[in-house]
Formats: structure tokens, C-alpha cells, sequence
């Protein structure tokens, strides 16, 4: 991939040093900076230490070496237990909707009001080098610096969670990563430990329609939805609550890839996701997100079929709108990695004013378990004073002090309240976070509501609420990750589930795993299971985004292509608001038929279809139907379903792969600026679906 203007800027001037042999290094660094050691001595030499004759020893006495390894040997901390992998940027939250009858949280005290935010993405079972497009939930959390206190919603790109109480949690993790004895496999689900502990976690059922779906391979964070999964508590200044559940909502609509897709771009581009990330934000093309809420009390609680306390269950669009109150716009990337996306520290128990908890027992174990975790990854109690963590809206001040790496200390005498020296700060019960005066009753006991038990009823919903397409994605998953499981008991419980979700989805995983014997239905409440009615809002390919906006044509070109055409195509994908790549056999350049030297971004070899959303083929003089990486180019992208659009010229490869004759709405011939105008106007959809049937089975 390219360099991009902001990574080259810091290169300026190229300076020269004497090596030992006298050689001189022409390196790149910054005008007039001198390199020092941490205490702010200038160094001499970075390149030789300190040695007690050609030959001899390095010298103890070399305090600019040590100091460097000494520094160096200690850069890792402790990777997140689960989300290890992450990609953060800033932005800035824009109430559209005030909402000061429903909650004083300050930033959505009035439309237009912007707060500062800084959101990390992440995957959940992969370690911090693992790759960006493994089947698994994706964190959105988002860090609300606002005027009173820092507020964190710290979500997925799934409403509904496996487990119902955080007491499980330690093992879900423990199945789902890598096995202790062999420690593999990586990044993946498609192992027996997790089938197995699934297989055995009915509440689990629901999560798993949406894990086995293609929202746990998204085309790129830009792409997902993010949830604030449990049900919170708005509360206005006169302490009344109103329930809310958070839903961001991607201006760029929600997108996936395929299965084969996503393992093949593991491959070509691991840091698929950061880096689309990392380029939007470069090329001004900055990513949005509506915030929506769905907000209810108490009558519509008593009476939605589920209990809105259980992290299995969601509240379907359609029982309760989700309206939209604010916009969030990422428009800043990180100045540095670890500084930023790896210490900031997200807390389900930073809340604001106008922001409370309810009694879901997901929640309550969280707000437990971030805070004890970052004090261990951060290595201290001290890590809120990390520049992205630190409140940016509001003064802090209180009597917390030392620690390891305080850099806060108050001045003067007083350390304690109260105090009747008159100084320091004191709590004010008007401003200040009052909770929400719950009525709390009942006996001590390790219990689980019967209001929890129907762990069938909604994963049913979510599969018959997919398109015919999404359903077979979902069998299809099923089958790849349950034939990963060397153990036959575990594949037939699963089964057993499927049964009481889709007669017909369990029938076909049955087969397709080759089960001899088709198990029993696993026991379920049938006192509590209910027919929903389909919910077409869960469906990603029922809610196509509208434009092509802020996606990738990849154009494969040879040299003598046509130069005008290229010229409509860049046209068209520009007026589209997407980007255009070239792909080419060489990275020097591709010479059009007019003899013009076009840039070329990516080398055939390094850059497969599946890393574009659209392709259009334009060869010139070398037809490359000869060439291996490029009749795999277009084959994939046609089994990928995209929409593709074919100069003449490209006549010898669309034979080569096997499409001649090969006809459908996606596929589209190129000649001038009307065809390539109408070929951008059908790839705003998503794919073409119906060219799945070609190849199923
Ligand atoms: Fe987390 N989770 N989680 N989680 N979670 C962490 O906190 C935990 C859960 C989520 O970008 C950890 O700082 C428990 C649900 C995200 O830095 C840890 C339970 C949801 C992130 C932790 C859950 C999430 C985390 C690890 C069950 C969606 C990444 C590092 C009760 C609503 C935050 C850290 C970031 C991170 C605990 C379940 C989302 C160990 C005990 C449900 C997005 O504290």
C-alpha cells in the first residue's frame, strides 16, 4: 500500500553520521532535533558503545546504551485479556436532539452541543498480532469527554451477548481462546472448547444465530453497528428514569464480506480493518455513526415479552423505534499508538450525571471487572491521568494521591476531607452523580429470574428474519466451525440447540455434517418459547446502504489500456464519493493507449479482489489472461458476487475464467461515461446474491 502525505510529513532534511569506520550514514531526521538520552543529555553516538579498546568489552560506564536497553527491554505491558486487538481514533459526538426532559446527561443538554470522543474497535478472542477479519464480535467502544466527567459506553457490533451473568464469563473466555496445553488455535471459534462450552450454555443460543452470521466478518469498522447491549437508565435532574438502549447506526450502512473473502484477506492484508481506518481519516473522508436510542419504561418493560434485563435478549426495532439524537464523526487519528489505543481505559462504571446502571447482572459484573483489569495492564492506579484518559470537559480535583507514576500532586497541607482549613474541594449534592433510588427487595441467594429462561425464542427470530442468502451464510458457518470440532458429541449437541431454533437449519447442518443419528431436541421451556414474527431490521441484506460512498473500486489494468475510459471510471467513482485503486504488473506505472504514465497503487501479486468492494477490468496490450494473479482476481470477484465491470479488451480473460456466456445483473460492460456512470450506480447495492445459487451446494 501506499504512503500516505501525513506519513511522509515528518521526513525533512537528511543528515549524515560517522560510522566507526569512519563511513558516513546519510539518514532522515528532524531539522535541528538533537537526540538525547532520557535525562536530556545530547548523545554523541547512536550508532557505536562505549568500549574499552577496538576489541575489548562494552564498558559498564555507557550510560546512554543502557539507558536505551534498559528502556527497551521494558516496552510491552500486559495485552487485554479479551479485546487485545484494537485500532482507536478521536472524533466528536453532535447532539442533534436535546433531551433534557428525559436525562441531564450533559451531552445531549442541547442540539448542536459537540463533545470530544476517542472509540476503539476491536476483536475479542485474537492476541494483539492476530489478523483483522476473524469470525468474531467487534468491540465500538466510545469515551464521551464530557463537561461532567468522562462517560464510556463500552459496546459491541452485537445487541444481545452469550452469557447471562458475568460469574460465566472467565469461562467463555477461557473456551474461546486458544487451547492451555497447545495454544492454538488462534483468533478462531472453530475449535472444540468453544463448541463444547457452547454446546452446553442454551442462554448462549441466541449470540451464536449472530456470530454464526456475517455481522462477525464486517467489511470494515465503518461498516458495523455498535450497541450498548444492556439496558441503562436515563435520569432527569429530578431523579426520574426512563429505560435506554444505545444503537449506533454507520452512515456508510451496514456491509459484510464473504467467508472465503475474509480468509483470503487475512491472508493479503491482516490490518484490513485498521488500515481502512487509518486511510478514510487521511483522505478527509471521515466515518459517521447516528447515535439512536430506544427508550421505555416501566409498562412497556412489564410488558415486552422478555425480561429487558436479560443481555441475551434485544428489543426489536419494530416493538420500540430506535431514535436518533446525535452524530459521532471520527476525524482524528492517533498521533501514537500506544499512547492512545493502547492505554486508554474504558469503564462501564464511568458514568455521568443523567446516566445510571439497571440490575442486569452482565453489567454489574463489568463495572467490576475493567477497573480491576487496567489496574493490573497499566500498572497502577494512576492511568486516568494518561492524556486519553484524563477528563478534557471538566476540572478534577480531589484528595487521591502518590502511587506509582503520579504526576498530579496537589499543593499544600491538605490531603483530607473534611477539613477545617477551608480549602480543597467538597462534594456538592445538587451538581454531583446521584444513583438512581432503585427499590431493591428480595432474599440473598445465587439465583437466575425464571424471566431469563426462553433462550430459543429470539435466536428463531434472528434466523427466520435473514434473507434466504444470510440463512445459508449462517448453515454454512455452522457447518465450517462445527466440522473444526474433532469431537462427534459436541457437533451433535449443537444440533440439538438447532433444533429448537430452525427445523430446516438443523436438518441441513445434520447433513452436512453427516451426523449418522439426528439427536433429541435439547430440553427448553416450552411454557416459554414464542413464535416471533420476522424482524426485518436485523437483516443486512435487507437494509442496503444507499450510496457507494467511501468504498473501494479496484480497477486491474495492463499498459496500452484505455486511457479515456479509466478517465469516465475515475469520474464516475469520484462523483460516487468512493475511491478508485490501480492494479497493475508493475508499481512503476501503467502507460494508457495515448502513451500517458497513470500511477499505479497496488502490483497484481499483492492485491486480490477480495480487498475492493467493486472491480472493473481495463486490460491493454497484455490481455493477462496468462497471468495467474489476475484471472484470480476476476474469478474471485465473481464468486464473490461483486459487481463488475469489463472493457472489450478484457474479452481473453473473461474466457480464460470461465464467464463467457456468463450474463447477470452484476456484470457490466464499460465503453464510455454513460456505462461507467450506470456500472457505479449498481454497485451502491451490496452484492449480487443471486450469483451465491451458482455456486452453493
Ligand atoms: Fe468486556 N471486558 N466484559 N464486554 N469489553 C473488557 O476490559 C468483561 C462484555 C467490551 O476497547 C476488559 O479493559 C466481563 C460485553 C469491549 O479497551 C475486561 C464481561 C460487552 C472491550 C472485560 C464482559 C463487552 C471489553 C478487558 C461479562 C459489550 C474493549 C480489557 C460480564 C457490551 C474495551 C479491559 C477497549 C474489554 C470484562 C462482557 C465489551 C476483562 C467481565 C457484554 C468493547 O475487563
Amino acid at each position: 500500500m501506499t504512503e500516505t502525505p501525513r506519513q511522509t510529513a515528518s521526513i525533512e532534511t537528511l543528515t549524515s553520521e560517522r560510522g566507526a569506520g569512519g563511513e558516513i550514514h546519510q539518514h532522515a531526521t528532524g531539522k535541528d532535533e538533537r537526540l538525547t538520552t532520557a535525562q536530556g543529555v545530547v548523545i554523541a553516538d547512536n550508532q557505536n558503545s562505549l568500549r574499552a579498546g577496538a576489541p575489548g568489552p562494552t564498558l559498564l560506564e555507557d550510560f546512554a546504551m543502557r539507558e536505551k536497553i534498559f528502556h527497551f527491554d521494558h516496552e510491552r505491558i500486559p495485552e487485554r485479556v479479551v479485546h487485545a486487538r484494537g485500532y482507536g481514533a478521536h472524533g466528536t459526538f453532535t447532539c442533534t436532539r436535546a433531551l433534557t426532559d428525559i436525562t441531564r446527561a450533559a451531552p445531549f443538554a442541547s442540539s448542536g452541543k459537540e463533545t470530544e470522543v476517542f472509540v476503539r474497535f476491536s476483536t475479542v478472542a485474537g492476541s494483539k498480532g492476530s489478523a483483522d477479519l476473524a469470525r468474531d464480535v467487534r468491540g465500538f467502544s466510545v469515551k464521551f469527554y464530557t463537561d461532567e466527567g468522562n462517560w464510556d459506553l463500552v459496546g459491541n457490533n452485537i445487541p444481545v451477548f452469550f452469557i447471562q451473568d458475568a460469574i460465566k464469563f472467565p469461562d467463555l473466555v477461557h473456551a474461546v481462546k486458544p487451547a492451555p496445553d497447545r495454544a492454538f488455535p488462534q483468533a478462531q471459534s472453530a475449535h472444540d472448547n468453544f463448541w463444547d462450552f457452547i454446546s452446553l450454555t442454551p442462554e448462549a443460543m441466541h449470540m451464536v444465530m449472530w456470530q454464526m452470521s456475517d455481522r462477525t466478518i464486517p467489511r470494515s469498522f465503518t461498516t458495523m453497528e455498535g450497541f450498548g447491549v444492556h439496558t441503562f437508565r436515563f435520569v432527569t435532574v429530578e431523579g426520574v428514569s426512563t429505560f435506554v438502549k444505545f444503537h449506533w447506526k454507520p452512515r456508510m450502512g451496514l456491509q459484510s464480506v464473504l467467508w472465503d473473502e475474509a480468509v483470503k484477506s487475512n491472508g493479503a492484508d491482516p490490518d484490513r480493518h485498521r488500515r481502512d481506518l487509518w486511510d478514510a481519516i487521511d483522505r478527509g473522508d471521515f466515518p459517521e455513526w447516528d447515535l439512536g436510542v430506544q427508550m421505555f419504561d416501566q409498562a412497556f418493560a412489564d410488558s415486552f415479552a422478555f425480561d429487558v434485563l436479560d443481555p441475551t435478549k434485544l428489543i426489536p426495532e419494530e416493538d420500540c423505534p430506535v431514535e436518533i439524537i446525535g452524530t459521532l464523526r471520527l476525524d482524528r487519528a492517533v498521533d501514537n499508538f500506544f499512547a492512545e489505543t493502547e492505554q486508554v481505559a474504558f469503564c462501564t462504571a464511568n458514568v455521568i450525571p443523567g446516566i445510571d446502571f439497571t440490575d442486569d447482572p452482565l453489567l454489574q459484573g463489568r463495572n467490576f471487572s475493567y477497573l480491576d483489569t487496567q489496574l493490573k495492564r497499566l500498572g497502577g492506579p494512576n492511568f486516568t491521568k494518561l492524556p486519553v484518559n484524563a477528563p478534557r470537559g471538566c476540572p478534577v480535583s480531589n484528595y487521591q494521591q502518590d502511587g506509582h507514576m503520579q504526576t498530579a500532586a496537589r499543593k499544600g497541607r491538605v490531603n483530607y476531607e473534611p477539613n477545617g482549613w477551608g480549602e480543597g474541594p467538597r462534594a456538592h449534592p445538587l451538581e454531583g452523580y446521584v444513583s438512581y433510588r432503585a427499590p431493591v427487595t428480595g432474599p440473598k441467594a445465587r439465583l437466575r429470574p425464571e424471566s431469563f429462561a426462553d433462550h430459543y425464542s429470539q435466536a428463531r427470530q434472528f434466523y427466520i428474519s435473514q434473507t434466504p442468502s444470510e440463512q445459508e451464510h449462517i448453515l454454512s458457518a455452522l457447518v465450517f466451525e462445527l466440522s473444526k470440532c474433532v469431537e462427534p458429541a459436541i457437533r451433535s449437541r449443537m444440533v440439538s440447540h438447532l433444533l429448537n431454533i430452525d427445523l430446516g437449519l438443523a436438518q441441513a447442518a445434520a447433513d452436512r455434517l453427516g451426523l449418522v443419528e439426528t439427536p433429541k431436541a435439547a430440553p427448553a421451556s416450552q411454557a416459554t418459547q414464542m413464535d416471533l414474527a420476522p424482524a426485518p431490521s436485523l437483516s443486512i441484506q435487507a437494509n442496503p446502504p444507499a450510496s457507494f460512498k467511501g468504498r473501494i473500486m479496484g480497477v486491474m489494468l495492463s499498459d496500452g489500456f484505455d486511457g479515456a475510459l479509466l478517465a469516465a471510471l475515475e469520474q464516475a467513482v469520484s462523483e460516487a464519493g468512493g475511491v478508485i485503486r490501480i492494479v497493475a504488473p508493475r508499481i512503476g506505472g501503467a502507460m494508457c493507449s495515448n502513451n500517458n504514465l497513470h500511477a499505479v497503487t497496488d502490483q497484481i501479486g499483492g492485491a486480490p479482489s477480495v480487498l475492493f468492494d467493486a472491480i472493473a477490468v481495463l486490460p491493454g496490450v497484455d490481455d493477462l489472461a496468462s497471468t495467474p494473479a489476475a484471472v484470480d482476481f476476476l474469478k474471485d470477484a465473481h464468486v464473490h458476487c461483486k459487481h463488475i465491470g469489463l472493457s472489450e479488451s478484457a474479452a481473453d480473460l473473461v474466457m480464460e475464467c470461465g464467464l463467457k456466456g456468463a450474463a447477470d445483473e452484476g456484470l457490466h460492460s464499460l465503453r464510455d461515461s454513460d456505462s461507467a456512470h450506470s456500472f457505479l450506480s449498481a454497485c451502491k447495492g451490496l452484492r449480487v446474491w443471486g450469483r451465491e445459487t451458482l455456486f452453493s451446494g
